[in-house]
């Protein structure tokens, strides 16, 4: 039993009068309503930081891309099959009952010719929060109860990582709770950040987001602690902690941890009784290291030449991981790249090199989350959420960014994780949350996928790159548009919050529950769709199961009805709270036996057996260095500069791309390419130039932010910029807006993981000299 938990109590917290309790990914909000608009939002949650995605509700109701009516593409409505028209046809307004006809019977006709194989619904990507108008879910639901369809696997977060894990740790590890932020400002003693940017990324979560993540860097800076930044780019949060930062080619971490590695062995520094005692495989990774089976000792020097960290430097890094209580805390950039299993298992075989996995305050940490200030794991409740139903076991899956090579490549076999698969043969797309004209690579090879299917059918709120490439477009409610609950944090759930209808549907939105449940009901399955129950039941029925948990451990919540009366958070108040001190790893440090891995060793594996045996060339038995197909040891003279993409301060993805904060990073009204000033002083780019980028694959405007705070060699386009083309139906059309992704390479992280893998890419700048058109993605098409 947790003794918090038992000591602890719910409260309701206190907001401004006549406001209304809503929640985003952004946090949980009070939303202001005069005369039936809203005027103002502002975060619920007590924070000393500013998070300026919550300012912006208005923005997002009011949108002038909002996508307000049922749409159809004129060529799809009159049997014109010519796919190409996707995203440049004409736009015809139709009615709610004709659009629901339209896309039930050809649901149906498809699923009669071809199968339930035929259609594909993995639908991949974020939507708004909620437990219950969860977009995706509500669509595989929808697709479960009428017969099935094609769905993916993993994600795009840590495509490559969560495939080779489970391998050397038992568990998929991204998402698992980390040593608590708590214990890294007690005990750690130097904090390194490896490809993180938590001041940027903890403004979100996958529920609601909980401020003390980010509170947490601010007691990090006080604690006047020794932290390095590695990365590319000098990120906001290097800049806030005022870290050390190592600036590094991007995708050439491996080669940095192979120079650490072999300092360490060659100085015999590493904690050999650890290694012995958790792990298996060493010997085989350290001949590797010092070149006994491929000639090529990994010393410092040789990393140097890769990473463009000097040689001194690397040793210097190593020499202070083994003097100090070292954390090494990663983000997932460095793994959306070719070979991106190699970086994370590198990183885990470092930090059991130290030995200091299991101690509070050391080892390594792959989930820049951590968690909840204050609270043990397992307080405060859980809750019900929708669920997808029982999916059709006959339906075959493919990795999630093999999305263009499944419509592009029907049948054809593929590698994975020491199985061979086949793409399905797929001739409809339904997508309802996520926006693949901004988060797939390569966006022109999606745009030919994309004129693979017969049917293409979206729900949008907005009118996103992915709605225009649609047949059908059905306009989905912004969660401020209907009632709700979520909580906040991501393992310790501390705050319960109503999200309360703000505003009524505005125009002719409806929420995707209800659309779904309307073609559920036209293919006879309303009743297994909907359980008969309303919005209101559902959301009664997900917290009696909170509610029954609190009972249980003797910290009772208010009823259901009081809750929802209240229109305020309820949070979980611990008594005495004295941090969150959990430490990954430590039980199994404890006793090994009893808390042994689900790895076949029972250890972790720096080799691995299993994955040896599937006799790839793209991912070896233990982690390795190899050269990626593009980066910026592998530059051409038309594409002498790496390309990295990370996430934005002031977007969630491509979410508020339209929004009034677009004030605090456009730049000539487009998307800002960061350039070091020494590549741009070549290229006769000052700041504020818009600047075209160029590769083999495509071409993007953005506006040039000339910094010292970026590797010389290395621009950054940040994902989630709206693709803007044109002159789509061109053999290169122009993104006027920015989207990296039509630089990027659609080519997986290797056969073990199929990832995405956008940061392996070169490209070229130079000032744009051509006519300037402008931005138009942010209007409404004309209909
Ligand atoms: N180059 C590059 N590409 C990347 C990445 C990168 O680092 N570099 N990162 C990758 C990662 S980690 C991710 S997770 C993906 C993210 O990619 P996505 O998850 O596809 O991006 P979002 O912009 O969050 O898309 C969510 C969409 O859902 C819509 N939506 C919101 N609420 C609702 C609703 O209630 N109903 C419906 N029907 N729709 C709704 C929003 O309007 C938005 O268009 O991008 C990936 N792509
Ligand atoms: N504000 C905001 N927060 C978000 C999101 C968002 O879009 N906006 N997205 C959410 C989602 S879905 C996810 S998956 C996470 C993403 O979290 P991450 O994947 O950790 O975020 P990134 O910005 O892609 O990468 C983090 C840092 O790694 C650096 N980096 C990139 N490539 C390399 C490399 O090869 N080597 C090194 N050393 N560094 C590299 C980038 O410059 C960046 O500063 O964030 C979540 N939080
Ligand atoms: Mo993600």
């Amino acid at each position: 039993m947790n003794t918090q938990f038992e000591k602890g109590k719910f409260v309701f917290l206190d907001k401004p009068d006549n406001t209304i309790t809503t929640a985003a990914h952004w946090g949980a909000l009070n939303v202001t309503v005069e005369n039936g608009r809203v005027t103002k939002s502002e975060g619920s949650l007590a924070k000393n930081h500013q998070n300026e995605l919550q300012d912006v509700v208005a923005d997002q109701l009011y949108s002038p891309v909002r996508v307000k009516y049922p749409m159809v593409r004129k060529g799809y409505l009159e049997g014109n099959p010519d796919t190409t028209l996707r995203g440049r046809d004409e736009w015809v307004r139709i009615s709610w009952n004709k659009a629901f006809d339209l896309v039930a019977n050809d649901i149906q006709r498809i699923r009669e010719q071809y199968g339930s194989e035929a259609i594909f619904g993995g639908s991949y990507g974020w939507y708004s929060c909620g437990s219950l108008h969860a977009s995706r879910t509500l669509l595989q639901r929808y697709l479960n109860v009428t017969g099935g369809f094609i769905n993916t696997r993993g994600d795009y977060s840590t495509g490559a990582v969560q495939v080779i894990m489970p391998h050397v740790l038992g568990n998929i590890e991204v998402y698992a709770q980390q040593t608590s932020w708590h214990t890294i400002v007690e005990s750690t003693e130097l904090l390194v950040i490896w490809s993180s940017n938590p001041l940027n990324t903890l403004r979100i979560a996958w529920t609601s987001a909980d401020p003390e993540g980010i509170d947490y860097l601010a007691k990090l800076k006080a604690s006047g602690k020794r932290i390095i930044c590695i990365d590319p780019v000098k990120s906001e949060t290097c800049q806030f902690l005022e870290a050390e930062w190592l600036p590094i080619n991007t995708g050439t971490d491996v080669a940095l941890m192979l120079g650490i590695a072999h300092t360490l062995i060659s100085e015999n520094l590493h904690d050999n009784d650890f290694l012995a005692k958790y792990t298996v495989g060493f010997e085989t990774f350290s001949d590797y290291v010092l070149g006994k089976t491929d000639n090529q000792p990994k010393t410092a020097k040789w990393a140097s030449q890769i990473c463009g960290i000097p040689a001194d430097a690397i040793e210097a890094l190593a020499h202070a991981f083994v003097a100090n209580r070292t954390m090494l805390m990663s983000g997932w950039g460095l793994q959306r790249l070719q070979h991106g299993e190699q970086s994370h298992w590198a990183l885990v075989t470092l930090a059991a090199m130290l030995g200091q996995i299991g101690l509070p305050g050391g080892g390594f940490g792959l989930n820049y989350r951590y968690s909840t200030d204050g609270l043990d794991l397992n307080s405060g409740v859980r809750m019900g959420i929708i669920n997808a139903g029982k999916p059709n076991p006959a339906m075959p899956f493919f990795p999630v960014a093999r999305i263009a090579d499944a419509l592009l490549k029907p049948n054809q076999p593929f590698e994975y994780n020491g199985q061979m698969l086949h793409y399905p043969n797929i001739k409809l797309v339904y997508w309802a949350g996520g926006n693949p004209f901004a988060h797939h690579p390569d966006t022109n090879y999606l745009v030919k996928a994309w004129q693979q299917p017969e049917t293409v059918i979206v729900n949008e709120c907005f009118w996103t790159p992915t709605a225009r490439m649609a047949d059908i477009v059905l306009p989905a409610t912004t969660s401020y548009e209907r009632n709700d609950v979520t909580v906040s944090g991501d393992y310790v759930v501390k705050n319960i919050i109503p999200m309360k209808q703000v505003v009524p549907p505005q125009f002719e939105a409806k929420n995707d529950y209800d659309i779904f449940a309307e073609l559920a009901k036209r293919a006879g399955k309303e009743a297994e769709f909907t359980e008969n129950k309303s919005e209101m039941d559902w959301l009664k029925e997900f917290y009696q199961i909170g509610f029954e948990a609190g009972q249980k451990a003797g910290t009772p919540l208010p009823t259901f009805e009081e809750f929802w009366a209240k229109n305020s958070v309820l949070a979980f108040k611990a008594e005495g709270e004295n941090g969150n001190n959990f430490v990954r790893y430590q039980d199994y440090r404890a006793d090994p036996i009893t808390h042994k891995l689900a790895t076949p060793s029972g250890k972790i594996e720096i080799f691995s057996e299993t994955v040896a045996k599937m006799g790839y060339d793209d991912c070896k038995g233990h982690p390795t260095w190899f050269e990626h197909q593009e980066y910026s040891g592998k530059t051409t003279a038309a594409e002498p500069l790496a390309l990295v993409t990370p996430h934005i301060k002031y977007r969630l993805h491509s979410q508020l791309a339209y929004s009034s904060l677009r004030q605090y990073y456009e730049v000539n009204g487009r998307e800002p390419l960061l350039i070091h000033t020494q590549d741009a002083a070549e290229r006769g780019i000052t700041s504020g130039d818009i600047v075209r980028i160029f590769n083999k694959r495509g071409q993007v405007l953005a506006g040039a932010v000339v910094t010292e705070g970026i590797i010389q060699g290395t621009v950054a386009l940040y994902e989630g910029g709206w693709y803007d083309p044109q002159d789509l139906g061109s053999d290169s059309p122009l993104c006027k807006n920015g989207n990296p992704n039509v630089l990027t390479r659609n080519e997986g992280s290797s056969k073990l993981g199929q990832g995405n893998a956008p940061n392996t890419t070169t490209v070229q700048v130079e000032k744009f000299e051509g006519e300037v058109s402008k931005v138009t993605v942010f209007e409404e098409p004309t209909y």
